[in-house]
């Protein structure tokens, strides 16, 4: 037990975002229509606690579609999939949901929109990250992929007049930013996307951290490590003056030690993290001398999206479920 009485910084925005969320319900609900087991291609979105309760009631998740008995249900991920991934569904008579974020399926539009005018495009991204892997499907042979500063010096194209960016999700707005200017140093007639890729809840959640980041000795950021947008949290909180910051699934995963000699604690969560995790840091904290919370607030959220159309009824939404 700390013997000192520190504060806490609590960001706002945190936590699930509106794909995250429509996603989780979309699950919660064909499980309600379906009943089990509801087949869900990779994890719904990249949370540990989330894809536990679900496989508590009764969602199997796989790697692909050729896992999935013939016939069945199968919800595809927050993080979208290439049309590949619908033709393979398609041959094994899967009842597909779709559960992919409006806003991924947004820079889906995008990618064919340029490679059908004939545009190289240059998807800055994680090699590997199943959105970039979802993106990249859609134009395979107008698509390629940036994924750090080796990538900026080799990559080529072919009319350097017709090309443009596109990007994930839920990067670091600022190491895109620098890697757009890389890119254009090489290519000063680099394209910019018609709107921005990096969505309104990575935006935010970067920013409230932004905000409290430099008041900080340590920041607590709630997510797992195969969470992009979390991890990136991590480097922003460090980046922007955090003495400290770690990353960790649950409450207990917090090491005492991180707590020497730390006046400010700043909490955050990934937009894959169901609050009921940052509840359970908040009580910890408070119990080792951090009872005081003070949010620190960037952006007002507001966005719901409509279920997937597979799921729509004239039902009401019910509230978000915390999983
Ligand atoms: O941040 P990631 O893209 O790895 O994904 P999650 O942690 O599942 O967060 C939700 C984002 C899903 C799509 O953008
Ligand atoms: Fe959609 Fe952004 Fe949430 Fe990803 S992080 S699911 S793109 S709102």
């Amino acid at each position: 037990m700390a013997d000192q009485r520190g504060r806490v910084l609590l960001a706002d925005p945190r936590g699930y975002c509106a794909g995250v969320d429509r996603a989780v319900v979309a699950v919660e609900r064909a499980l309600e229509i379906h009943g089990a087991p509801v087949y869900v291609r990779k994890q719904i979105v990249h949370n540990k606690h989330v894809v536990a309760t679900l496989e508590r009631r009764g969602a199997v998740f796989v790697d692909e579609t050729d896992e999935v008995p013939e016939g069945s249900v199968v919800v595809f991920s927050a993080h979208g999939v290439s049309p590949v991934v619908h033709e393979e569904a398609a041959a094994r008579q899967l009842r597909t949901i779709d559960a992919t974020c409006p806003l991924v399926t947004k820079v889906h539009q995008e990618a064919r929109r340029f490679a059908r005018d004939d545009y190289d495009i240059l998807l800055i991204g994680h090699r590997g990250h199943e959105e970039v892997e979802g993106t990249a499907g859609e134009a395979p042979e107008r698509i390629q992929l940036v994924d750090g500063a080796d990538d900026v010096a080799t990559v080529r194209v072919r009319d350097p007049e017709k090309v443009v960016w596109l990007s994930q999700t839920t990067l670091s707005v600022d190491e895109t930013l620098a890697t757009v200017d890389q890119l254009r140093h090489r290519f000063p007639g680099l394209q910019s996307p018609p709107s921005d890729d990096i969505c309104y809840a990575t935006q935010n959640r970067q920013q409230a951290v932004k905000q409290m980041a430099a008041e900080c000795d340590l920041v607590v950021v709630v997510g797992s490590t195969n969470s992009s947008n979390s991890v990136r949290l991590v480097e922003v909180a460090l980046e922007s003056g955090a003495r400290a910051a770690h990353l960790v699934d649950f409450a207990a995963e917090i090491d005492p030690a991180w707590l020497d000699g730390v006046g400010t604690v700043g909490v955050t969560s990934g937009a894959s993290v169901p609050e009921v995790l940052v509840s359970e840091v908040l009580d910890w904290l408070a119990e080792r001398g951090y009872p005081d919370v003070e949010t620190v607030k960037a952006a007002e959220e507001r966005l719901v999206f409509a279920l997937p159309r597979e799921l729509r009824t004239d039902r009401p939404r019910p509230a978000a479920d915390p999983a």
